[in-house]
């Protein structure tokens, strides 16, 4: 089973922001902002290649929750999702990085 499966399961501990009868969130272990959280469906997706617009649509009403439940939805976030090798995808379990709290710095190569 997958990291964030065994989150889901209860079988590893997560600082939980906010969750649903689909979706979990909570704060990364290795925060890049003053605000860091994950956001992931319950049921196991490789990547966003793989998701469907049916979920998507959920994860969206979702994250938009997130930002309101940790109050930052005015100052402003970045959502992101990384993919396959040269997004840098290390959890092979669809996931959005939700970060701010700070002004966020852009570009990388
Ligand atoms: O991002 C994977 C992210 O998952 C990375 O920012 C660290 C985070 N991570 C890894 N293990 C844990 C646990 N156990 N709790 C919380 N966060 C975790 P990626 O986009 O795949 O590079």
């Amino acid at each position: 089973m997958c990291l964030f499966c065994k989150i889901v399961n209860k079988e590893i501990p997560a600082n939980i922001v906010l969750e649903n009868e689909n979706f979990l969130a909570f704060h990364d272990i290795n925060p890049k902002a003053p605000v860091h959280i994950l956001a992931i469906p319950k049921l196991h997706v490789d990547s966003f290649n793989e998701v469907t617009g049916e979920t998507m649509a959920k994860m969206t009403e979702f994250i938009q929750e997130i930002v309101k439940e940790v109050k930052i939805e005015t100052s402003g976030y970045r959502v992101i999702t990384n993919v396959g090798d040269n997004g840098g995808q290390e959890v092979k379990h669809l996931h959005f990085h939700i970060l701010g709290g700070a002004k966020l710095k852009w570009g990388h190569f």
